[in-house]
């Protein structure tokens, strides 16, 4: 059996009931086998697939808190410290009533190869908890997110590891959760991203993975002699990463039909008007349903369904595995060209294959939503030097970031023989520096 398949099989057996972490390890290893059957003795030699599919740590605790009742509720909380070899820990923490073990564990792998694709020195990390921020007051928000940091503080530091925003966590809850981190601890340091930009935050953070998603997004069709310009495009989700996409997508004259959240989706054929969908998200954190109310002409459909409209580019902007094999070959029947993951692992295996052997040009989540974290690091370092670049120069360096992520990806899938599969391009890349790293650490 080749290094691959053991190392796959063993996956499996050692971590059951755990399919989300199945599925990305198997993905990558997939893309990984040319490299690895090239690599073999040496690779096994220093045991390194067994080393870089487990995690270095997880911790588990309790998040006990009181709730505007007076009653005590608990939910569970949770640290991926997944792999440090190229640097501190870094990724985001997740608030959503799904959270477990495997999606963390999952979102931790991507994570290490993400953060490598950056070219920052930042290690992959993931956490959060099962506490669902969705009607909750924000003084309950508060004391949830004291809580946690109580817990989480002795496992994480500037230079160790450093989370940030994900699903359910934004501004609101970065501050409360570096507020309680500055209590415990009296250090005011860059010990999570994501920020107010009053308190250490980097401008340009708040719109960098939808920002970035579109900058990647332009350099592939740019390199394959299209463009963004005139593009009718659907994005999924309503949070931090969709909105900013569809902003800079409607800067460079494209128009965006749809937009959803979990309960439905919208349609406007005249091009989603941003500021009321960000009045519905951002301000008054309500459904996307109210849509309608302020744009008549549009539609609201409950449920899924939003893959099923025309478009020439598809941007899975919510959550994992929201997009199937079913919805792949209904964009493409549609005259879909382009499809970029801003999400996390979006599309499922199926359906990524699907865009992959189907001329439909696909950039993967690890490479097309890379620019948050890049960000990210970027705000670490304004953090360490004390200083704060402005918005040009961070958004500059953004756009720098993204034109090379797209290199690297094209170029390691050129050199392995399967010119424009990013999604082997991308894992490839990411691999080759985190196992040089970890290889030229010794067995740790
Ligand atoms: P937000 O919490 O800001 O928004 C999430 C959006 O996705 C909401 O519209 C939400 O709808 C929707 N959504 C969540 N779960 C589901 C579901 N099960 N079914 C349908 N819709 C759902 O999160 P972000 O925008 O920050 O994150 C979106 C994705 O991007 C995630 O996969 C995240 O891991 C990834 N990502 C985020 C980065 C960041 O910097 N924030 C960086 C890189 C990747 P509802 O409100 O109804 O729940
Ligand atoms: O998935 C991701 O890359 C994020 N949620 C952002 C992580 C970060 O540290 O900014």
């Amino acid at each position: 059996m080749s290094y691959v398949d053991e190392i796959y099989e063993r996956v499996v057996a050692q971590n059951p009931n755990e399919a989300e972490f199945h599925q990305a390890v198997k993905e990558v290893l997939d893309s990984l086998k040319l490299v690895i059957d090239a690599n073999e003795e040496k690779y096994r030699k220093a045991g390194l697939l067994e080393r870089f599919v487990e995690p270095e740590r997880v911790v588990s605790f309790r998040v006990p808190w009181v709730d505007d009742n007076g009653n005590v509720q608990v939910n569970k909380g949770y640290r991926v410290q997944f792999n440090s070899a190229i640097g501190p820990y870094k990724g985001g923490l997740r608030l959503h009533p799904s959270v477990n073990q495997s999606i963390l564990k999952f979102l931790g792998f991507e994570q290490t190869l993400k953060n490598s694709l950056t070219g920052l020195p930042i290690g992959g990390g993931k956490g959060g908890s099962n506490f669902d921020p969705k009607g909750k007051s924000d003084r309950e928000v508060m004391a949830f997110c004291q809580s946690f940091m109580t817990e989480l503080y002795r496992h994480i530091g500037a230079d160790t590891d450093c989370p940030a925003g994900d699903i359910g966590v934004g501004a609101r809850e970065v501050g409360f959760l570096y507020g309680q981190y500055k209590r415990i601890t009296g250090r005011y340091e860059g010990v999570l991203t994501g920020k107010g930009l009053t308190f250490g935050g980097s401008l340009a953070r708040t719109e960098a993975t939808g920002y970035g998603l579109i900058y990647i997004l332009d350099e592939m069709l740019k390199h394959h002699n299209q463009q963004i310009e005139g593009k009718t495009v659907l994005v999924s989700g309503s949070g931090n990463v969709a909105i900013y996409a569809v902003q800079k997508l409607q800067q460079l004259g494209a128009k965006v039909v749809a937009m959803c959240d979990s309960n439905g989706y919208i349609y406007d054929k005249e091009g989603i008007k941003l500021d009321v969908i960000r009045d519905i998200k951002e301000v008054r954190r309500a459904r996307i349903s109210e849509y309608v109310k302020a744009v008549p002409t549009a539609v609201y459909t409950e449920g899924k369904g939003i893959w099923s409209i025309p478009c020439d580019i598809a941007l899975p902007c919510a959550t994992q595995n929201e997009l199937n094999l079913e919805d792949a070959k209904m964009l493409k029947a549609n005259g879909c060209i382009a499809v970029a993951e801003g999400a996390n692992m979006p599309s499922t295996r199926e359906a990524t294959d699907y865009f992959v052997e189907n001329n439909i040009l696909f950039m993967p989540g690890k490479a097309a939503n890379a620019g948050g974290v890049a960000t990210s690091a970027l705000e670490q370092s304004q953090n360490s030097m004390r200083m704060s670049w402005t918005f040009e120069e961070v958004d500059a360096k953004l756009k720098d970031i993204m034109v090379n992520i797209y290199a690297k990806a094209a170029d390691a899938a050129q050199r392995y023989g399967v010119p424009g599969n990013y999604v082997a391009g991308a894992n490839i890349a990411g691999f080759e520096k985190v196992a040089e790293a970890m290889i030229g650490q010794g067995i740790v």
